[in-house]
């Protein structure tokens, strides 16, 4: 941040400080209302190709592209590591992932660490936290809070609440999510006080279950595929080859896609003993008798289609039939959000708190839709490294710009905190956000990211990898059990299919990128000997599993 960003929100932090102080009959609210509110909108897992601000080929969500109209929209966003706990440490902390201590999913987050939310509170925000946080832990810095337990479900959810207690909501996740977020601006905010609320979807996280309307209607459409479907893995490493997240072979019929168990089992298609898991533990099981029986003529029509269909068809259509399954369900769980989101933007517009009020709308990371034939996540390769990223702040952003800088999840702390004009910890390891936000361009100089995956051996089987990303390159190292570099030529492939580290054409650019690299590490402190503390202390733990 340099002295002439810092001035204006120095002087409407003076301002309100004094005349906290000093004026008594002042209207308060007035000028602490200069410090804007800040409202995080988080969703799990959902893939920038489902956001029709970005694309309107898959879906249309009218609300969430509100933000993105009213705002700015980031094209080359990205995370830092492509798993939800991890993506959140980052986000809390400012830091990269080899910092902040959350390498996966099954460590439990450090709480001993600073997070931007305590700053907040301690610069006298009121602060709140509603849905999925997925720590293995409660968030430090939050006034009140109701989160769900790990990953949570959509059906009749349970919550851990401000007080440690764990109690059960009736309906569904995203509804109750979003009943929660605006209760507690309409009802529990302090109005003298400016507020962060941190409102965090648990859709679209598999296994997806819509809302009995959104799952009638959207499992009677059907959704374009993406050319790499088929994909077949040439001319790409051992990683993309043995990961465990293609559509045909890893996508479970019962568990993800809702063919009953004993159907699957009739025609000899049962894979995985998962498919009857979803009926006997998943959601499903966790639906009333009323509830059910809205689900059921739904799921009767899905298992005819099925029976009728799969005994005679080939590899190609069934891969098919289970990616337009897929969609439906993801799609359907995503309007569900979009719904919600245009509660919250009605809220603010309703009770005058727009202009003063920064939304936010963002994912943990992306998610394959069919690209590549896969579906999850984890790798640094575009659909899964990249996430959907908008802002909107009246008056301070200009509605319907767009930005293809290389920001990453790794900025948000610093952005809203210098925002607020909180000051920023020196051991935060991103950028702030503003010069972009506010169009002075020319003082972003960012030009490359860094990215490390850990999580490995686990679900999915993505090997452990690291990075550095430009607009035009991509180089990657698939380490731990290969040694395999790749690299790719954004603008000549930007869809990834071709791995050209072993052309000569690009030796030079091999180097280059190699160098920068070693920067990077060196910059953010991360290290060999830290990839080797953490192989051991991942197999410390698994072996205690
Ligand atoms: C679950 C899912 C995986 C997913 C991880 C991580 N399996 O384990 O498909 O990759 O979560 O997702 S499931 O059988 O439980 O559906 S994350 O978003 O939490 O990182
Ligand atoms: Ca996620």
């Amino acid at each position: 941040m340099n002295f002439k960003q810092l001035l204006p929100l120095t002087l409407s932090i003076a301002l309100f400080v004094s005349c906290g102080k000093t004026n008594k009959n002042q209207d308060k609210t007035k000028v602490i209302a200069k410090r804007p509110n800040i409202i995080f909108i988080m969703s799990d897992d959902h893939a920038y190709q489902a956001i029709s601000a970005y694309s309107d080929k898959l879906t249309t969500t009218p609300n969430i592209d509100r933000i993105a109209n009213d705002g700015i929209l980031f094209t080359n966003a990205s995370v830092t590591n492509s798993i939800c706990a991890p993506s959140r440490a980052t986000i809390l902390t400012g830091k990269h992932t080899h910092i902040n201590g959350k390498i996966d999913n099954l460590s439990p987050f450090d709480t001993t660490q600073i997070t931007f939310p305590q700053l907040f509170q301690k610069a006298g925000y009121q602060t709140a936290m509603f849905g999925k946080l997925h720590f293995g832990n409660s968030p430090k810095g939050v006034d009140e809070f109701m989160i769900l337990p790990g990953q949570g479900n959509y059906i009749n959810p349970d919550f851990i609440t401000t007080t440690g207690e764990r109690v059960n909501k009736e309906g569904y996740a995203t509804d109750i999510i979003t009943d929660m977020s605006i209760e507690w601006m309409d009802k529990k905010r302090d109005t003298t006080k400016p507020f962060l609320l941190m409102y965090l979807h648990k859709a679209p996280h598999r296994a997806w279950w819509p809302k009995p309307d959104k799952f009638k209607a959207y499992s009677k459409r059907s959704f374009p595929e993406p050319e790499s479907l088929f994909d077949d893995y040439t001319n790409r490493g051992t990683a993309a080859k043995t990961a465990e997240m293609n559509i045909l072979n890893h996508m479970l019929l019962s568990y993800d896609l809702k063919v009953f168990p004993e159907t699957v089992d009739a025609l000899g298609a049962n894979t995985d003993k998962r498919n009857t898991g979803m009926f006997n533990h998943g959601d499903f099981s966790r639906m009333n008798e009323e509830q059910k029986a809205l689900y059921m003529p739904i799921l009767d029509a899905i298992n005819k289609d099925f029976k009728d269909h799969w005994p005679t068809m080939t590899k190609e259509d069934k891969m098919r039939w289970k990616y337009q399954r897929y969609m439906q369900d993801y799609l359907a769980c995503i309007s569900t959000v979009d719904e919600n989101i245009g509660r919250v933007l009605d809220y603010l517009e309703e009770n005058n708190l727009e202009d003063n009020t920064i939304v936010v709308y963002t994912s943990d990371q992306g998610f394959y839709l069919g690209e590549h034939g896969w579906f999850d996540k984890r790798f640094m390769y575009n659909e899964s490294f990249r996430t959907p990223l908008m802002i909107k702040w009246p008056n301070q952003i200009k509605p319907g710009i767009t930005s293809d800088e290389m920001v990453q999840n790794l900025d948000f702390a610093q952005t809203f905190l210098e925002a607020a004009g909180i000051s920023i910890p020196n051991d935060m390891q991103g950028e702030s956000l503003m010069p972009l936000l506010t169009g002075k361009t020319e003082e972003w100089t960012r030009d490359g990211v860094y990215y490390h995956y850990y999580e490995y051996p686990a679900e999915h089987a993505v090997k452990r990898h690291y990075g550095i990303a430009t607009k035009e390159f991509k180089l990657i190292q698939f380490y731990y059990d290969v040694d395999e570099w790749e690299l790719y030529d954004l603008k000549n492939d930007p869809k990834e299919m071709n791995n050209v580290y072993n052309n000569p054409e690009y030796a030079d650019t091999v180097i280059k990128l190699k160098k920068e690299l070693a920067d990077m590490r060196k910059k953010y402190k991360d290290s060999d000997e830290l990839d080797q503390k953490f192989i051991d202390r991942y197999k410390d733990k698994r072996n205690h599993h």
